[in-house]
């Protein structure tokens, strides 16, 4: 049976051209700052970003990680929004790690609301933790892949320089919100102290992500990733997938939001699910299962038997994601499962 993978754009392989480029790679002592091709990659980035500097790290939780660490002091507060990844999915690590606290907002579509943060922003008073930063993700992930208005990304960049916060972007799709806005990365990075990108989403890459930001923020995450054991040596043959990926795969990206848009529009023409699809605007489809009599569980494990993989990531909500693996075919196969589901 084919298996129509749509639980997420990390589930990507590298394929046949991005193993050669990972196989050819020129590698050298990454600790030492002496891989060739990690200098090359970080090199890219800060042209794409127009940041001063960047640093490769392993994963997105990391770029996260050492990016709120590298912004704050322990005791402090982080701004963010109540669905996001950092809130989420990363395993109460500002805590943990950072010694900071999390503020989460609740917002529409992953937007913060300027008066909510206001009202956030801790009075300098000795009761109170130090509000230090604001974090926000874009394309939001558990909002549906959806995309941080740049005038909002404004708003919130006045706002920080009034309050005095540092601004951090979980970019983790960003080339999702690029490729589907046409603004630059360079514009979007311009609005914030430190930007997370990955490469091993809808990239394709195997695994790695980056942040950005200047020299000083870089120079404390270069400290923070070797704290958390981020020091990966010989990192070259990491780096030139992300390399191939950013000069191969960020174009087609426009192919997966065009098939997230299909699967979409199918799916809620069917009785017994509802999709909001006004947030799907890139590669990510949430699918409300609530008017269904299965929960979300029990319909993707009957989709699973159908030879259709999903994540149910609430009781009553399903997500799918488009992916570099995911043909126009697979839509039409994954619209099909659906129906057999009553
Ligand atoms: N998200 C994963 C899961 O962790 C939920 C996924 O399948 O979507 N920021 C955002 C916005 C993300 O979506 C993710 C991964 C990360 C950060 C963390 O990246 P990794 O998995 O590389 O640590």
């Amino acid at each position: 049976m084919t298996i129509i993978d749509l639980r997420s754009d990390t589930v990507t392989l590298p394929s046949e051209e991005m193993r050669k480029a990972i196989y050819e790679a020129r590698v050298g002592d990454d600790v030492l700052g002496e891989d060739p091709t990690v200098n090359e990659l970080q090199d890219k980035i800060c042209k794409l970003t127009g940041k001063e500097a960047s640093l490769f790290v392993t994963s997105g939780t990391q770029a996260n990680q050492v990016a709120i660490n590298a912004h704050t002091q322990p005791g402090d507060e982080v701004i963010c929004e109540y669905r996001s990844h950092i809130f989420n999915y990363e395993c109460g690590a500002p805590g943990l790690l950072s010694g900071v606290q999390l503020h989460p907002l609740q917002s529409d579509y992953g937007i913060l609301e300027p008066d909510k943060i206001i009202e956030a922003i801790r009075p300098d008073n000795a009761h109170f933790p130090k509000s230090r930063l604001i974090a926000v993700e874009n394309t939001h992930n558990r909002w549906g892949g959806t995309i941080y208005p740049l005038e909002a990304i404004k708003e919130l960049r006045n706002l920080a320089d009034e309050y005095g916060l540092k601004l951090h972007l979980d970019g983790a799709r960003l080339w999702n919100a690029s490729v589907a806005t046409k603004i630059s990365i360079k514009e979007y990075a311009s609005y914030f102290d430190s930007v997370a990108m990955c490469f091993s989403k809808g990239l394709g890459a195997p695994a790695g992500s980056i942040i950005s930001g200047d020299r000083e923020f870089i120079k404390k995450a270069h400290y923070y990733r070797k704290v958390y054991g981020g020091g990966m040596r010989q990192a070259g043959f990491l780096a030139a997938a992300a390399l191939y990926a950013i000069q191969n795969n960020i174009e087609r990206l426009l192919d997966d939001h065009h098939r997230a848009r299909v699967l979409a529009e199918g799916i809620n023409a069917l009785p017994g699910f509802i999709i909001d699809l006004e947030a799907v605007q890139t590669n990510i489809v949430v699918i409300d299962t609530s008017l269904n009599h299965l929960t979300a569980p029990q319909i993707a494990e009957a989709l699973d038997m159908e030879g259709v993989k999903l994540n149910a990531f609430a009781p009553t909500r399903l997500r799918a994601v488009t992916h570099l693996h995911i043909t126009d075919d697979d839509i039409k196969m994954a619209i099909e499962a659906f129906k057999t589901i009553n």
